[in-house]
């Protein structure tokens, strides 16, 4: 599908390492591998906020035999190094470290959130807030912080994120009333779930959040089933936005039809329509290392959100090649659009996404789209 508006606004080279969190706390050079995932909310003042994750990398992680990581600990930074004949590292965003038993990896960069303030419209660059910026503070977030994503609800905004760490691949939560000071709240979803959009509203009194918990075990829908077993957006809701309990009745799953969507996950917070609520998530279609990541759009039953009232089975925004091409040279994977946030824009909605994990993408959507 073709948006009139729709071009990437900031991208590694905006970013000035000078500024960044790990700054001092070892000598050897860093570089932006990604500057992508950007939560999106509207301030106060009208302009958008973007928390865009930086991904940040060490220029030459190879040295001596041995491939090394950064690590945040105790306010710090360090450097640990694993042989090279013990890793595997055909994904560039990350190494699999043989023989433990279980997938065990470690990460070619450290992620930490970035403020980027945006015009009205989502197209121009007005302020980047490095002081404001969001690094690692606790162990369970010692590999970083990434995949920002904003909601509103009420007078106070909830921004989830993903941690990353040996103790687990969690769920952490912020608040704010003000989007300027970030309270860290905790972890609020355990172990390997992560995609975490909260509604933004409550339904039935309660907070209502998307979640995508991934196991490497699923089991089998019946042969003439029309879904298809594998990871799904399950629903869980919660009195307070810090417990969860997950909902008894299935969210979207993975279609039999079709192989776009095998694996999914939430993309953008739901936001109310006078349909019901809208959700954009990313379908991933298993091809190479990394697979082909769109974006699609569901509709859910304003009263149950288990109920998807519409869909549709073409993508909403594909990898846009054409985008990317100026940044060949930045480039470390491709076919890949995840889409991360969405604000109202009058007639039609402001959505943010990254784009092939490198830069932040803007289109603006038609809201005749989902009528
Ligand atoms: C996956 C990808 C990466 C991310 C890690 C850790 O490998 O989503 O971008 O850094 O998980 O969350």
């Amino acid at each position: 599908m073709m948006h009139a508006v729709d071009r990437l606004v900031f991208a590694p080279d905006d970013v000035d390492l000078a500024r960044s969190p790990l700054r001092g706390h070892f000598e050897d050079e860093t570089y932006v591998l990604g500057a992508f995932n950007p939560g999106l909310t509207r301030l106060p003042n009208g302009n958008l906020l973007m928390m865009v994750r930086v991904a940040e990398a060490l220029r030459t992680p190879i040295v001596g035999g041995h491939i090394r990581a950064i690590r945040w600990v105790d306010g710090g930074y360090a450097l640990d190094a694993w042989p090279l004949d013990q890793v595997d590292t055909s994904d560039p965003r990350k190494f699999m470290i043989r023989g433990e038993g279980w997938k065990v990896m470690a990460l070619t960069s450290l992620s930490w959130l970035l403020p980027v303030e945006l015009a009205a419209d989502g197209l121009s660059v007005v302020a980047i807030h490095y002081d404001r910026a969001i690094a690692p503070r606790a162990s369970y977030q010692c590999y970083g912080v990434e995949d920002a994503r904003i909601s509103r609800v009420g007078d106070r905004w909830l921004m989830t994120t993903c941690s990353v760490s040996p103790e687990r691949h969690a769920t952490t939560l912020y608040s704010s009333n003000d989007v300027v000071e970030w309270a860290l709240e905790g972890i609020v979803l355990d172990h390997q779930n992560k995609d975490m959009l909260i509604f933004e509203g409550l339904v039935g009194g309660k907070y209502w959040t998307q979640t995508r918990p991934l196991g490497d075990l699923y089991f089998a829908y019946p042969p003439d089933s029309e879904w298809r077993a594998g990871p799904s957006i399950n629903l869980a809701t919660s009195p307070d936005a810090l417990h969860w309990k997950p909902y008894d009745r299935p969210g979207i799953r993975p279609h039999a039809a079709t192989n776009a969507t095998a694996r999914m996950g939430g993309g953008a917070p739901p936001l109310l329509t006078p349909r019901g609520w809208l959700t954009l998530w990313h379908g991933v279609e298993p091809s190479g290392v990394i697979g082909i990541y769109r974006t699609y759009w569901s509709i859910l039953d304003r009263d149950d959100p288990s109920v998807v009232v519409a869909t549709d089975h073409a993508p909403l925004l594909e990898p846009a090649p054409a985008l990317t091409a100026p940044l060949a040279d930045q480039m470390y994977l491709d076919n890949v659009v995840f889409t991360t946030g969405i604000v109202d824009g009058g007639d039609h909605y402001v959505v943010a996404s990254g784009e092939a994990d490198l830069a932040c993408r803007i289109t603006h959507i038609a809201k005749s789209v989902f009528a």
